[in-house]
């Protein structure tokens, strides 16, 4: 019975054990299992994201510089003109074109000029024609214009003791006077008269006119120079003035009514004469009196004397100057002095400064303060007074050569003549003659000429000799002298362009560290090869256009076909742009030529040239990949660089750095993810 009893308690123990056991291993699987499904769940999430990340390497370059910045305004033309088309037409390398041609620049002058030995005379005390001297001219444009009038007696010719007037004549008015008185009756006295003015275009008729200082006595004229030279657009300044003004002064006072301010925009050629005098019965003494010119407050180192028939009688004196003048503000005066401490006139003046720029005119000047004399009655070389210069195209020529001594020295009565030499051949009819009141006391003398001269070498020369020959006191002088060539450029062929405009450079995206230069490309075309074309750019430190520092100074030879010039500033490029980034580019040409260029222009534009390296990342993964390593390798060369970029699903991003070079081929860029897959990108 127990044993009955033992043996269902073990098979009911057995039972429930069995239900126990099974229970609670169902409940491990089902932890266990849980757990294994989450575990696994986790691990299949990452490991999935890791597998499933793609992030590929599409494209590595090296970019050289920004996008194009173009003009956004219309170009200036500063010589030359604009065709046809716009600036817009510029912005784009698309065959549309905007056209430029060259314009003529040659030094706008005019000149006329005429010499004659024709004796004329008159005893009419106002003015009357010499019809010797009679110029026709007409001007193109509006134009300033000075004319010069020497004409004179030689010694024995008609000439009454109280000397001559003469006028100059424009369009039928007698515009400025000067008057002179020789040693005696029938004795040499020559004048000079000068007048400028702004005269319109068109015809004009010029006169020399001369009359008798007494009127009803015979005055002469043996020879004359009559000269007008015109310009359209120089800076001049002149004053014709009858305001009298005397002094008893021996050193130099201004003429208050000759003074003269000048602004100059360039460096100039300044040409200057001061003529001054007073007509019979004005307060002169026998001596005379003399003149000189101040710039900017100094005297030049010359000056010149006249001295009449006696006291009160007619008495002029001229003297000429030619300088460069810088840029800048100027002014001429001219100064006055007497001879003798006694009161001096001057009735009427005329000073003229015309200035040049220094392109423009080729100029010889010589003045000195060196004695030469001579005895005789043919010409002779005053051996300071000698000019040689080089034309470098024909030219029409001013000359003038005055000579002069100072009370004091020999001088004969009779007084002395002078003449201009051109190349070995003495001028005849620029002769001029001059005497004075008594032996050794002043007397100046002024010769003109004008002519074409040949492009070369030219030597010009101021010759003198005495009005008295063989006499018992024949010796004249001349103590200081004034000999001037001005030379303007006769050509019909000096085509020029130059054109410039702004462009904004954007380079605030650029470590200015990393900005290499700057570059200006041109595509453009020209009708002719005959000359090369520049690209400047302004230089902000300089405060000028220029190509100093450009990596191509030498210019580039269009062609009839679409070429394209491109210059880079290299390092110098920060002195070309400004802080805002504005940038004054110029195209040139070469130099003034026989040929009329016209130019088609499809594209000009600047850009910022910098070294960086380009790498294009694409994420084809399912989720945003973080990637942190960048290697870029070659055969010899390891460089590893820490990055930061996140990628969103399916995007394609862009990536500059400017401290990364790429070595030389081939060479491999690696890239790293946070998840540690990696993309390879091999270059070739
Ligand atoms: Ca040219
Ligand atoms: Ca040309
Ligand atoms: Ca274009």
């Amino acid at each position: 019975m127990l044993e009955t009893i033992l043996k269902r308690l073990k098979q009911d123990r057995h039972g429930v054990s069995n239900v126990i056991v099974v229970m609670l291993s169902l409940v491990l699987i089902v932890v266990i299992v849980a757990n294994v499904v989450l575990w696994s769940y986790q691990m299949n999430q990452l490991d999935w994201e890791r597998i499933s990340e793609e992030v590929k390497i599409t494209n590595v370059t090296r970019v050289k510089g920004s996008s194009w910045f173009v003009a956004q305004n219309e170009y200036t033309v500063n010589i030359g003109s604009r065709i046809s088309g716009t600036y817009t037409e510029t912005q784009a390398i698309d065959g549309s074109f905007e056209t430029f041609r060259e314009e003529l620049t040659t030094f706008e002058h005019g000149y006329a000029f005429k010499s004659s030995a024709t004796l004329v005379s008159t005893t009419s005390g106002t003015p009357v024609d010499d019809p010797e001297a009679v110029l026709s001219i007409t001007l193109d444009r509006d134009s300033h214009i000075f004319i010069i009038y020497n004409a004179g007696n030689k010694e024995g010719s008609v000439e009454d003791q109280g000397g001559k007037g003469c006028a100059i004549n424009v369009d039928g008015d007698d515009k400025a006077f000067s008057w002179q008185s020789p040693y005696a009756t029938d004795s040499a006295d020559s004048v000079t008269v000068v007048w400028a003015t702004y005269l319109s275009a068109g015809p004009h008729t010029i006169q020399g006119r001369f009359f008798a200082n007494r009127a009803g006595y015979t005055v002469g004229i043996d020879t004359r120079q009559i000269t007008a030279y015109w310009f359209p657009t120089v800076v001049a300044e002149y004053v014709s003035s009858t305001v009298s003004v005397t002094t008893i002064s021996s050193t130099p006072v201004d003429d208050n009514e000759a003074v003269l301010n000048i602004t100059l925009a360039e460096d100039s050629v300044a040409f200057m004469i001061y003529n001054a005098g007073n007509k019979r019965g004005s307060a002169e003494p026998r001596k005379g009196k003399g003149i000189t010119l101040n710039i900017d407050d100094s005297d030049i180192a010359t000056k010149e004397w006249q001295s009449g028939y006696g006291f009160q009688d007619a008495n002029s004196v001229t003297i000429v100057y030619a300088a460069l003048l810088p840029t800048g503000s100027h002014t001429v005066k001219g100064r006055f002095f007497s001879n003798s401490g006694q009161t001096t006139t001057i009735d009427e003046r005329q000073l003229l400064v015309f200035c040049f720029p220094t392109e423009t005119v080729t100029y010889g000047f010589k003045e000195s303060t060196t004695s030469a004399s001579t005895a005789s009655g043919n010409p002779v070389n005053d051996t300071e007074a000698i000019l040689s210069t080089t034309l470098t195209t024909s030219s029409n020529s001013l000359i003038i050569y005055v000579g002069g001594n100072p009370d004091g020295t020999s001088e004969c009565r009779e007084g002395k003549g002078a003449l201009v030499n051109v190349d070995g051949t003495d001028k005849l009819n620029s002769s001029s003659w001059q005497s004075q009141q008594a032996v050794n006391y002043a007397n100046s003398v002024a010769s003109l000429w004008s002519e074409q001269m040949a492009a070369g070498p030219h030597t010009i020369q101021g010759r003198f000799f005495s009005n008295k020959p063989g006499s018992s006191a024949p010796t004249v002088t001349i103590s200081h002298r004034q000999l001037l060539i001005l030379a303007f450029p006769i050509s019909t062929a000096d085509y020029r362009l130059d054109l410039n405009g702004p462009f904004t450079v954007d380079f605030s995206t650029y470590s200015l560290d990393y900005i290499e230069t700057v570059e200006i490309q041109l595509r453009c075309r020209a009708n002719d090869t005959l000359e090369k074309w520049y690209l400047k750019a302004y230089n902000w430190t300089a405060l000028g256009y220029s190509d100093s520092g450009f990596n191509n100074t030498s210019g580039h030879t269009l062609t009839t076909g679409w070429d394209m010039y491109a210059v880079n500033l290299t390092e110098k490029w920060r002195s070309y742009v400004s802080d805002s980034g504005t940038m004054y580019v110029k195209l040139q040409d070469n130099q003034a030529d026989a040929n009329q260029t016209t130019i088609d222009i499809d594209f000009l534009a600047v850009r910022v040239a910098v070294n960086e390296t380009k790498f294009t990342f694409q994420n084809r993964g399912p989720s945003t990949s973080h990637l942190v390593s960048l290697w870029v390798n070659n055969s010899t060369d390891h460089q590893r660089y820490s990055i930061n970029i996140f990628i969103n699903s399916g995007d394609t991003i862009s990536y500059t750095r400017t401290d990364v070079s790429l070595p030389n081929e081939p060479y491999t860029v690696k890239v790293v993810t946070e998840r540690g897959n990696r993309a390879v990108f091999t270059s070739q």
